[in-house]
């Protein structure tokens, strides 16, 4: 990269393998379910370089997903609903999470796809360490449904079978 044109994100720079590997770290906290994925996520300011806010599966109070945990934590030291917290992110407001966000979820609670649409141009790019198996609700259409709102989704290789070993851990082995 040259010159000083402004580059639409400056997360190219950083170490996206490494926060990935941060996010499956954290994704080991979580109680192991047989009917959801264990799964870890950071919100990062690809400008500074600086994390914002992590969380895992069931680390908030309730059926919390990870993403969910990030902007729960994010939402209280705020002190701003969830669905505001678009006005105060920074400007390069990146996601890592090892499982893509969910769009549907069995349990009826309100998908990390639509937490982080409502949040209006806040979060530019979604770096996921694996697509999400079709066990539970079939095929993601969530990648297409922020691509659509202008959200980038880039798929960090080379963790795949580590996070899906992690993320199924609670499931019921078959055959
Ligand atoms: C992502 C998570 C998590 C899932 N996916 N990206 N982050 N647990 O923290 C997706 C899976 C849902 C099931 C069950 N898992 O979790 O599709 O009970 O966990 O709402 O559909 O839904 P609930
Ligand atoms: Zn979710």
């Amino acid at each position: 990269m040259s010159g000083s044109t402004a580059q639409p994100e400056p997360s190219s720079h950083y170490d996206h393998v490494g926060y990935m590997r941060q996010a499956l770290e954290l994704a080991r906290k979580s109680p192991p379910k047989p009917t959801n994925y264990r799964v870890g996520a950071l919100l990062v300011d690809a400008k500074t370089n600086t994390i914002l806010a992590s969380g895992y599966t069931l680390e908030c109070e309730g059926n919390t997903h990870a993403e969910q945990s990030c902007l729960i934590k994010l939402s209280e030291a705020h002190r701003l609903p969830e669905g505001e917290l678009g006005s105060i992110l920074p400007e390069y407001t990146v996601l890592y999470t090892t499982v893509e966000p969910c769009f549907k979820r069995l349990s009826g609670n309100l998908p990390c796809v639509q937490r982080i649409l409502r949040l209006g141009k806040a979060i530019k790019t979604v770096y996921v360490g694996v697509k999400e198996p079709e066990k539970f609700v079939g095929e993601n259409t969530g990648r297409k449904q922020l691509e659509d709102a202008g959200i980038k989704v880039v798929l960090v290789e080379g963790m795949e079978k580590e996070i899906l070993q992690v993320a199924t851990a609670g499931h019921v082995q078959e055959g």
